[in-house]
């Protein structure tokens, strides 16, 4: 998808770039990026909420990666995303939103040129044990140009924090949404990805909608 936001009704639509999509339905396609910190649920997040079977690039982990990923708060995990996560979701009013799960570890840095391009927003996880493992994806969010809002994954074992303390650890603009879910909840995932969407539609002006 090349444009953030595109809704393909009535003829073929062009874009700046001359691209030309078919006639479709009165759909608008949005596309956002799950990210946060290794191990934070991205990839459970995108599974729990995706209507289609979601793409994932899982790989297990071996003992050499212990040294470059923190195992601490994830003991039990055994698999990693090396590339991303895809899946999609259709909310009520015809909004389809394309999801790509985004690794924050700095080595995958490269990706995200590509990957944000044409992207609206990002839902960062965090996790409460962690907090600071989410400020560098949220700087790479900032420099991609990206607004965000930040969905806390409540694992039972992570200490609980009222959410103006959280906003406070997190550095959050005011306006900047916080929610907090267990990722493993479709419903609850839902309503992180509703927060988002939201925030960036309030900033996107309309005929940036309907290029
Ligand atoms: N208890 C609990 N466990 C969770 C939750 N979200 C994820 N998990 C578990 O935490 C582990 C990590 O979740 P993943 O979804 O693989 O995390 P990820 O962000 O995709 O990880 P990477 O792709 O390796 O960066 C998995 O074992 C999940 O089952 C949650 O909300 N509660
Ligand atoms: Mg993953």
């Amino acid at each position: 998808m090349d444009s953030a936001l595109s809704s393909p009704s009535g003829g073929p639509a062009t874009h700046g770039d001359d691209t030309m999509y078919l006639p479709g339905t009165d759909q608008t396609l949005v596309k956002l990026l799950v990210a946060g910190p290794f191990g934070v649920g991205k990839t459970t997040l995108i599974r729990a909420l995706s209507e289609t079977q979601p793409l994932h690039t899982e790989e297990v982990m071996t003992q050499s990666g212990a040294f470059v990923d923190d195992l601490a708060g994830v003991r039990e995990k055994t698999t990693t995303t090396v590339a991303i996560d895809f899946g999609r979701l259709t909310l009520p009013g015809d909004l389809v939103l394309y999801l790509f799960g985004t690794p924050g570890q700095k080595r995958f840095r490269p990706l995200w040129q590509d990957i944000a391009r044409g992207a609206l927003g990002a839902l960062v996880l965090a996790d409460t044990r962690r907090l600071a493992d989410s400020f560098e994806v949220m700087d790479i969010i900032e420099e991609a140009g990206l607004r965000y809002a930040v969905a806390v994954n409540t694992f039972p074992d992570a200490p609980h924090y009222d959410t103006d303390k959280l906003r406070d650890a997190l550095d959050l603009h005011p306006e900047t949404p916080l929610v907090l879910c267990d990722a493993r909840d479709r419903d609850q995932s839902v309503d992180a990805l509703i927060a988002l969407v939201g925030h960036v539609l309030a900033h996107t002006p309309q005929e940036n909608r309907n290029p």
